[in-house]
């Protein structure tokens, strides 16, 4: 059967059979992924890990760059974070541990030795707004390789300093080139408001999967287990899809 007549032929007898047929040939969304859209969500990924898994997300000219980026929500306001802020984050750290075969525990100092790189692109949230700024860091894949991912991993999984926001990626996103860890938005370090010190920024999908306050990313061969109701991160607890394909 070729790609495109398994789509379509999913597309005709569309339902949650078809749905976790797909998902379990080709190792996709957990099926019981049990959210709103479960059976649509899987549907979408399967069709888009199939026919877009390499492209790349839209990144645009200088000049396109919004002069008043929407920072959604306030930075965090406990002790810890507050007191880490005004000694400039040098406390601040990234833990990488999971199926890798050296775990780090990386400063922003750490970070920013590594391969850099700067993208132009959109924030797009699930409320129906958006914004374009530039965005400066170290690729995802970039420290995954440093920390030497296991054949059997499937997932990256990520934390932050909010500790009921976290969230799960795929491998093919965590080792896509635009798949960024920034710490510099528009020439400067990463405003609070935006997730600084550190945050992820996954052009490819909808806003809420570029978690902000980034402190830890575990490498898994699952994502059940991830997030408050086990079902990969805090956009399914909430009845989001987890796959957030644009
Ligand atoms: N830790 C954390 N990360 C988060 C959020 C949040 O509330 N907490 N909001 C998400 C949502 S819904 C969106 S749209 C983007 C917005 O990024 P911005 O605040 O830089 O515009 O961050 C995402 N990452
Ligand atoms: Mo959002």
């Amino acid at each position: 059967m070729t790609r495109r007549g398994l789509i379509a032929g999913a597309a005709g007898f569309a339902g949650l059979g078809v749905a976790a047929t797909l998902a379990d040939r080709f190792g996709l969304v957990p099926t019981d992924s049990g959210t709103l859209y479960g059976a649509g969500a899987t549907l979408t990924y399967a069709a888009q890990r199939l026919l877009t898994r390499g492209s790349l997300a839209r990144e645009f000219p200088r000049d396109q760059i919004s002069s008043r980026p929407f920072a959604n929500g306030q930075p965090p306001k406990d002790e810890p974070f507050v007191r880490m802020q005004s000694a400039g984050f040098s406390a601040w750290r990234l833990a990488v541990d999971g199926m890798v075969a050296r775990p780090v525990t990386l400063s922003l100092a750490d970070l920013r030795a590594l391969s850099r790189r700067s993208q132009i692109t959109s924030v797009v949230c699930e409320e129906g707004w958006s914004y374009i700024a530039e965005w400066t860091g170290v690729p995802l894949a970039e420290v995954l390789t440093v920390a030497g991912v296991s054949p059997q991993a499937r997932y990256v999984a990520y934390f932050t300093h909010e500790s009921f926001w976290t969230d799960s990626i795929d491998m093919t996103e965590a080792m896509h080139p635009q798949t960024l860890i920034p710490y510099g938005m528009n020439g400067t370090d990463l405003p609070p408001g935006h997730g600084g010190p550190l945050r992820l920024r996954v052009p490819r999908q909808l806003g809420y999967k570029s978690a902000k306050y980034l402190t830890r990313i575990t490498v898994t061969d699952s994502v059940k287990g991830i997030g408050s109701k086990g079902l990969g991160g805090v956009a399914p607890d909430a009845g989001y899809s987890w796959y957030a394909g644009i």
